[in-house]
């Protein structure tokens, strides 16, 4: 870094900073992950010098010949990974992925859509009323069953029958359990609506079979490709082939200008290391690990939205300890542990404060970490939340969590 220390002095120092938070810490924000280095090199290459609009082989700008071959790389090998008919691979995020869909299928200020609430677990993009999406569609939003804490596809059914909506929307950013996207592509058949997953935060269960694929199974699929998928923040589109020329006008013009050409390459490179046999060795080892840090909390006395977990990440329900999730956040953040605060079911206080902790573990996996340091790091957070004003526990588990993450070194040579 030794161009930026020169021209900018105090950006480099909180790269600096925030290399040493990533080193020491423990991640366990359940929609981030460490990036490999190939991924970081292109992500920080001349590809980001380019214009590129269009697509490869119908570009608005010239120069564009080594772009068109990363781009069919990206979108090759997305199709290869999820077994999918077509790709785009330009959308710059999750949410503007989700945004390409809505405007492909339905009309803006006119149509309906369903899709899972906020505060039960879906995500901001799904027609929540401060964002775009709540904002140009008439949205109705299902949510769990409160006592299971689950999916109830019958009451899905019956919500959709009554709002006859144009699109469905499943997929969760908060929603510990498996997802059965057949169960919303028949709800969606029988109502005459389109259907569309948002498998970001699993894309790489999803893609390895550790969770059953959305791809084939309903009509649209979204995702970003910085969770379990562990490249750089992007996102993504899959559909079959009789939607891909709508798919790929939503995106460009209809939402996008130029695309991020170093983003797509480092697209490229992130699938081509998912194509590996080792990722589905890691998606298992996700998952385990959740389940392990979940057991651990059980037997410390926490409750669990849903009672466990099928995936990636786990929901402490704080509600029984006189905490709330925001207070959590920063007892754990003192001690190295970064987890963010997340509403729970019946959730009484604001999206700011909350009375639940959302824990992931697609990042510490990435680390190599197994369930031995699950029981550790689960050990950890039971400690700091017994007590969050106990300062003493927070130093202690702070000194553990510094020694655990230096054993487990993310890019060795920075240590
Ligand atoms: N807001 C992200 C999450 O943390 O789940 C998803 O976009």
């Amino acid at each position: 870094m030794l161009n930026l220390k020169k021209t900018d002095p105090e950006i480099a120092d909180l790269l600096e900073k925030e290399k040493q938070r990533q080193i020491q810490g423990l991640e366990l924000i359940a929609s981030e992950n460490l990036v490999s280095k190939a991924v970081l090199e292109v992500m920080g290459s001349i590809f980001t010098n380019k214009y590129a609009e269009g697509y490869p082989g119908k570009r608005y700008y010239g120069g564009c010949e080594f772009y068109d071959v990363a781009e069919d790389l990206a979108r090759e090998r997305m199709k290869k990974l999820f077994g999918a008919e077509h790709a785009n691979v330009q959308p710059h995020s999750g949410t503007q992925a989700n945004m390409a869909i809505y405007f492909a299928t339905m009309e803006c200020g006119k149509d309906r859509m369903m899709s899972m609430s906020l505060s039960q677990g879906g995500h901001l993009s799904h027609g929540s009323p401060v964002s775009f999406s709540g904002k140009m569609y008439q949205v109705t939003q299902y949510g769990v069953d409160l006592e299971t804490e689950m999916l109830d596809y019958g009451i899905v059914e019956e919500l959709a029958k009554k709002v006859r909506p144009r699109l469905i929307v499943c997929g969760a950013s908060a929603y510990p359990r498996r997802i059965d996207f057949k169960a919303f592509q028949e709800i969606a058949d029988g109502v005459g609506a389109q259907c569309m997953a948002d498998i970001a935060h699993i894309a790489g269960l999803c893609a390895t079979g550790v969770h059953e694929t959305s791809v084939g199974v309903v009509d649209f699929t979204t995702t970003t490709t910085h969770k379990t998928l562990r490249g750089p923040r992007g996102g993504a589109i899959l559909c079959d082939k009789e939607y891909a020329q709508m798919v790929d006008k939503a995106v460009f013009p209809g939402m996008q200008g130029g695309p991020l050409m170093h983003t797509i390459a480092a697209k490229a490179v992130c699938l081509k290391e998912a194509l590996q046999p080792s990722f589905t060795e890691y998606n298992r080892q996700i998952v385990k690990n959740a389940q392990k840090i979940a057991d651990v909390l059980l037997d410390a006395g926490l409750r669990l939205v849903s009672g466990g977990t099928d995936n990636h990440l786990l929901l402490i329900d704080l509600s029984d300890r006189g905490i709330t999730g925001l207070e959590a956040e920063i007892a754990l953040g003192r001690a190295g542990i970064t987890v963010n605060k997340n509403t729970i079911p019946r959730e009484t206080r604001s999206p700011f404060v909350t009375s639940g902790l959302r824990i992931g573990t697609p990042a510490i996996t990435t680390r190599g970490m197994k369930e031995a340091e699950m029981e550790q790091i689960g050990a950890l957070i039971a400690q700091v939340l017994r007590d969050i004003h106990d300062e003493a526990v927070i130093r202690k588990v702070k000194d553990e969590v510094v020694a655990l993450a230096s054993r487990f070194p993310i890019y060795p040579e920075l240590a």
